[in-house]
C-alpha cells in the first residue's frame, strides 16, 4: 500500500502509516482503512475536534480482539483443529454487531477489514450497534451436517462468554447460514441455560428469527440501486442485472431484481459463473444452491438457454446494472472497463469491499453510479437490528410490514450518504458520503464519550 501513501492529505497519513507498521501482513485490513481515511479528509476539515481528540488513532484499534482454537473431530475419527476469531471493534453507538465468516481464506486481516467497515456501516443505518466481525477458516463445503454441527458447537464453547445480547451479537456471513446459525445458538443456551434470543440475529423464524433477515441484504442492495437510479430519473424497469455469487446474498438480489421489473442474467461460484438470457430460474438456483450444495454448473446443465463459463467472473456480460456479492476484490479495474465499455448505469455492492480501488475509481470516473457496500449492503445488519427490537419486545412483524421497513431503512441510507457527499462538495459520490456520515455518527459518539 506504500505506493498509495501520497494520495493521503497530511490529517490521515501518519495514522495510516502507524495502522501499516502495526498490521504489516494484512493487506485487506490496510486497503479499508485507507478508503475511509482518504474519503474522510474533508470531514476532518470541517471538524478539528476529532483530529485533537484523536478519533483516527482509536477508530483504526479494535476494543478487543480475540483468537481461539478450535478443535473437532471429523466423521473418520480424525482430529481437526481450525482457528477462531472474534474482532470487537468499536461499541460506541450499541453492542458489537456482525456477521460470523466460516471460509478457508479466513485470517485476522479479512476479520479486520470486515470489522473495520462494520462500524460505519452499523453507524450508517442509524440504528444503535457497533461494529465486530468473526469467524473461522472453517471450510464447510463437503462436510456433513454432523461435521458442521461439532465444529458449530467446539467454536461456540469458546466463544460465548463474548457473547450477549447487550456485549455482542454475531450473524451470518459467508459460509455461515440457517443451518450453522441453528447449531451455535443451540450451542450458547445450552452451555448458558438462557434462551437468550437477542443473542444472535439470523435465527430461524420459528425460534425468534424476523421475518425478511433472510432476504434482507439481496432486496436491500437492489433497493440501493433502485433509489440511486431514481436520482437521474430512471428505474430498474427492463434493465438487464450481472450478480456474482450465488449464496444469501446473490440469490435474493436476483428475486428482487425481478419483482422491480429488470432481468437478472447471472450467477456464479468461486468455480465460474452461469450467463442465462432467459434470466435467471430463482427457484432453480435455490434448489441447486441451497437445497443439493452443488456447483453453479449444475444450473447451467437444468437449463436449456443457460451456459457455464468455466474459471470466469461474470463483468464480461453486458448489462445495465451489476450487483458483486460474493466476496472481496471479485471486480478489479479490468472487470470494470469490460462493464463500462458494455455500458454499465450503476453499481451496488452486495458483497463487502468487492470492487478493488482501481475499479471504483474507473468506475466512478466514467460516471457510473457506485453504490459502496458500506451503504448498499447495509440492509442485512439493518435487518439485523430491528430482529434485536422484535426479541427485546417479544413482538413478531408480519413479512410485509418488515420488508416497509427494510425499504425506508435503505432510502435513509442512500439520501444520508448522498446529502454528507453534497455537503462536503463531492456530490453524487457515495463513497465519500457513506464514509463520512457513518464516521461523524461514530466520531461525534466517541468525543462524547471520553478517552476509553
Ligand atoms: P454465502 O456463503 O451465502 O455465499 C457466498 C457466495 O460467494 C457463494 O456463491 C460463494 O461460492 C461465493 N464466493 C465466496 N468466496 C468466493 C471467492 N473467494 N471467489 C469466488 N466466489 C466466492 O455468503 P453471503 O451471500 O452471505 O455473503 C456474500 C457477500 O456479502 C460477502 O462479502 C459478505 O461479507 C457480504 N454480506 C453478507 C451479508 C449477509 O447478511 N449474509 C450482509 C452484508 C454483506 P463458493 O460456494 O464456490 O465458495
Ligand atoms: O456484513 C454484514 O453486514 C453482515 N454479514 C451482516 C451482519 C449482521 O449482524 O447482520
Amino acid at each position: 500500500m506504500t505506493e498509495t501513501l501520497t494520495a493521503l492529505p497530511a490529517s490521515v497519513r501518519e495514522v495510516f502509516q502507524t495502522v501499516v507498521a502495526r498490521n504489516p501482513h494484512e493487506p485487506e485490513f490496510q486497503q479499508a482503512v485507507h478508503e475511509v481515511l482518504v474519503s474522510i479528509a474533508p470531514v476532518l476539515d470541517e471538524h478539528p475536534q476529532f483530529v485533537d481528540g484523536g478519533i483516527l488513532e482509536r477508530i483504526v484499534e479494535p476494543e478487543r480482539q480475540i483468537m481461539f482454537r478450535v478443535p473437532w473431530v471429523d466423521d473418520a475419527g480424525r482430529l481437526q483443529v481450525n482457528r477462531g476469531y472474534r474482532v470487537q471493534f468499536s461499541s460506541v453507538l450499541g453492542p458489537y454487531k456482525g456477521g460470523l465468516r466460516f471460509h478457508p481464506s479466513v485470517n485476522l486481516s479479512i476479520v479486520k477489514f470486515l470489522g473495520f467497515e462494520q462500524i460505519f456501516k452499523n453507524a450508517l443505518t442509524g440504528q444503535g450497534i457497533g461494529g465486530a466481525k468473526g469467524g473461522s477458516d472453517f471450510d464447510p463445503h463437503g462436510r456433513s451436517d454432523a461435521e458442521v454441527m461439532r465444529f458449530c458447537q467446539s467454536f461456540m464453547s469458546e466463544l460465548y462468554r463474548h457473547l450477549g445480547e447487550h456485549t455482542d451479537v454475531p450473524a451470518g456471513d459467508i459460509g455461515v447460514g440457517a443451518r450453522e446459525i441453528g447449531y451455535l445458538f443451540g450451542q450458547y443456551r445450552k452451555i448458558t441455560n438462557r434462551h437468550e434470543s437477542g443473542m444472535f440475529t439470523g435465527k430461524g423464524v420459528q425460534w425468534g428469527g424476523a421475518e425478511v433477515r433472510t432476504e434482507a441484504t439481496g432486496y436491500g442492495a437492489v433497493f440501493f440501486a433502485e433509489e440511486m437510479l431514481r436520482i437521474h430519473r430512471r428505474s430498474l424497469e427492463g434493465l438487464r442485472v450481472s450478480v456474482s455469487g450465488s449464496g444469501n446474498v446473490a440469490i435474493y438480489a436476483i428475486d428482487k431484481a425481478w419483482q422491480l421489473g429488470a432481468t437478472p442474467v447471472t450467477a456464479s461460484d468461486s468455480s465460474g459463473y452461469v450467463v442465462d438470457d432467459d434470466g435467471i430460474d430463482v427457484a432453480l438456483l435455490r434448489q441447486v444452491k441451497e437445497q443439493e450444495r452443488a456447483r453453479i454448473s449444475e444450473y447451467a446443465a437444468r437449463r436449456p438457454n443457460a451456459r457455464f463459463v468455466d474459471g470466469a467472473r461474470p463483468w464480461e456480460v453486458p448489462v445495465d446494472v451489476a450487483i458483486p456479492s460474493a466476496t472481496q476484490n471479485e471486480l478489479d479495474e479490468s472487470d470494470a472497463r469490460a462493464l463500462i465499455d458494455n455500458g454499465v448505469r450503476a453499481v451496488a455492492e452486495g458483497a463487502n469491499m468487492p470492487s478493488t480501488p482501481g475499479a471504483v475509481a474507473a468506475l466512478q470516473g466514467a460516471g457510473v453510479l457506485f453504490g459502496p457496500g458500506k451503504a448498499a449492503n447495509a440492509g442485512g445488519v439493518a435487518t439485523s437490528a430491528l430482529e434485536m427490537s422484535q426479541n427485546a419486545s417479544r413482538q413478531r412483524w408480519s413479512f410485509s410490514d418488515s420488508e416497509r421497513k427494510l425499504r425506508s431503512i435503505m432510502k435513509d441510507v442512500h439520501d444520508a450518504a448522498f446529502e454528507a457527499a453534497d455537503r462536503y462538495g463531492h456530490g453524487g459520490d457515495y463513497v465519500v458520503g457513506a464514509n463520512s456520515a457513518g464516521f461523524e455518527r461514530v466520531a461525534h459518539a466517541m468525543l462524547a464519550q471520553g478517552v476509553i
